[in-house]
């Protein structure tokens, strides 16, 4: 997997929109986001047909920016909407069963300790999300703050790995997240409550390429 695609993250659902969802993921592209999660969850998400509905929306915009669409959990949608690839916590590790259909595919599992970072890549995922790293809104479930610590450690681990930072990441502390050893960071709230998304995504984007 080219590690650039990791540089900003960008995850979103509808309820964690403050405009029109659609209108949002726009400007995140246009912004140059180079990669995109969909991520309907939580009280007031959509369910059946409108879920589905939107996310095929949301899957065309990133098409026509040659941005990857990736599904966050539900497997079954990304599979049958052929979606670039999905995410997956680890409450749903069956990933080497489904590795071999996802050949082609983006995997990313989150990480949370080294014994999990181990298994993932094991397991064959592509790249891993290590948080969260500072205080989230987002993610009621969320375990506490790992810090920039974790991720250094994580990245001695496996020196190589695609590693993308998330939970509580702002346009002041991404640099740090950087340097701490990510190659990219993943956000909702910074773009998804930006008054200038366009601005947000800049100061976002990492300054010199990463391979
Ligand atoms: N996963 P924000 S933290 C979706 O730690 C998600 O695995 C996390 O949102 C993890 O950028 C998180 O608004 C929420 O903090 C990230």
């Amino acid at each position: 997997m080219n590690c650039n695609i990791l540089n900003v993250y960008f995850i979103m659902g509808t309820i964690n929109c403050r405009k029109d969802p659609l209108e949002t993921l726009e400007e995140a592209l246009q912004a140059g986001i180079t990669c995109f999660q969909l991520r309907e969850k939580g009280e007031g998400s959509l369910t059946g047909k409108a879920y589905e509905e939107f996310a095929r929306a949301c899957q065309k915009m990133c098409q026509a920016y040659q941005v990857p669409f990736i599904v966050n959990d539900d497997v079954e949608l990304a599979f049958k909407l052929n979606a670039d690839g999905f995410h997956i916590g680890q409450e749903d590790l069956a990933l080497p069963i489904f590795r071999e259909k996802a050949k082609g595919k983006i995997v990313g599992v989150s990480v949370h300790n080294s014994r999990e970072m181990e298994q993932a890549i094991l397991n064959g995922a592509d790249y891993v999300g290590i948080g969260p790293l500072y205080k989230t809104q987002s993610k009621k479930d969320a375990k506490p703050p790992a810090g920039l610590y974790f991720l250094k450690a994580i990245r001695k681990q496996s020196a190589n790995f695609p590693i993308v930072g998330i939970g509580g990441i702002t346009e002041e502390n991404a640099n740090a997240v950087r340097s701490s050893g990510a190659d990219g960071v993943s956000v909702i709230s910074v773009i998804c409550h930006s008054e200038d998304i366009g601005q947000t995504v800049k100061n976002l984007l990492s300054k010199k390429k990463i391979n």
